[in-house]
Parts: structure tokens; C-alpha cells; sequence
């Protein structure tokens, strides 16, 4: 990250408790990568709600607490059923439209996939893991974010 200093930083991670076999992995993904990138360990607040649908509420309430960026970390797995679509849409679009209307910085990773084994994949797997992704996406944001201010 450039721009400030990432141990003055304070972070929260907001975790979907859906699919939690999965998130869980998310949720150490971006931990590491948050400490790795120089984060303080006791400025990162988790915060994890039931599903996907209730991150962008409780991301809206966070918006209003200081935090320097914020990682959304979930599992959207399809299955057997058409709410796949209304949830990962909702959530993407919740998520999406605060960080832009409160300038704050957010990382996304909610994992959206057709299978229990790509979801695995795409969490700490052969694919990576979104959680650190989104981690990581949020610190340069923050970068980014500082340095605009900066050039005002
Ligand atoms: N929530 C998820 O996070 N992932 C899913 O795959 C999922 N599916 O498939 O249903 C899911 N549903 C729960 C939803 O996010 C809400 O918690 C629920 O509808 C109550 O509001």
C-alpha cells in the first residue's frame, strides 16, 4: 500500500455465516493478508451476519464508524435454487453502491459459484483465496483514495 501508514489502519471484515465451511477460509485469507500487508492485528474488527443479504445493512451501519476500508466476504453457491440469483445480486449491488455513495473503501469477496468444489477452490484452494484478494484490494484503495485526497 502507499500513501499511509497500514498500522495505523482500522479494518473491518464483515463474514456471511452462510456456507461457513467456506467463509471461514475467506475470513483467515483476508486476516492474513491484512497483517502480512502491515495491518495491526487488534485494529481488525470481524463482524459476520447470517448471509449474504444482510452484508450491505450491516456495511451501511460500519460506513458510520470510523473504519479506514472494509472487506465483504461470503459464498454464494448455487445449488438446486433460483435465490442464488437475488442474493449474489443483492449483496453485489448493496455492497457496490455504499462503498461509492460513502467513499469508502471495499474489498469484495463474495465467491459466487455453481458448485460446493469451486467454491472450495476459490477459498484457500487451486484458484486462490478471495477473502485474501479482497483484502489486498481494499488496502490499495485505501492508497488510492489517500492519494486522489491528496492531489485535491
Ligand atoms: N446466503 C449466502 O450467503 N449464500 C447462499 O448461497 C445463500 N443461498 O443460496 O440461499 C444465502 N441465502 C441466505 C440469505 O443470504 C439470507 O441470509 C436469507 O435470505 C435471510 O434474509
Amino acid at each position: 500500500m502507499s500513501g499511509p501508514d497500514a498500522a495505523v489502519l482500522r479494518i473491518a471484515i464483515i463474514t456471511s455465516s452462510f456456507n461457513e465451511f467456506i467463509t471461514k477460509r475467506l475470513h483467515s485469507g483476508a486476516v492474513e493478508a491484512l497483517c502480512s500487508g502491515g495491518v495491526n492485528e487488534n485494529k481488525i474488527a470481524s463482524i459476520w451476519v447470517p448471509g449474504c443479504f444482510e452484508i450491505p445493512l450491516a456495511l451501511a451501519e460500519l460506513a458510520d464508524h470510523g473504519y479506514d476500508a472494509v472487506v465483504c466476504l461470503g459464498a454464494v453457491i448455487r445449488g438446486e435454487t433460483s435465490h442464488f440469483d437475488f442474493v449474489a445480486g443483492e449483496a453485489a449491488r448493496g455492497i457496490a453502491g455504499i462503498s461509492a455513495e460513502r467513499r469508502l473503501p471495499v474489498g469484495f469477496g463474495v465467491i459466487t459459484a455453481e458448485t460446493t468444489e469451486q467454491a472450495m477452490e476459490r477459498s484457500g484452494g487451486k484458484r486462490g483465496n478471495k477473502g485474501r484478494e479482497a483484502a489486498l484490494a481494499a488496502l490499495e484503495m485505501v492508497g488510492v483514495v489517500a492519494e486522489i485526497r491528496g492531489k485535491r
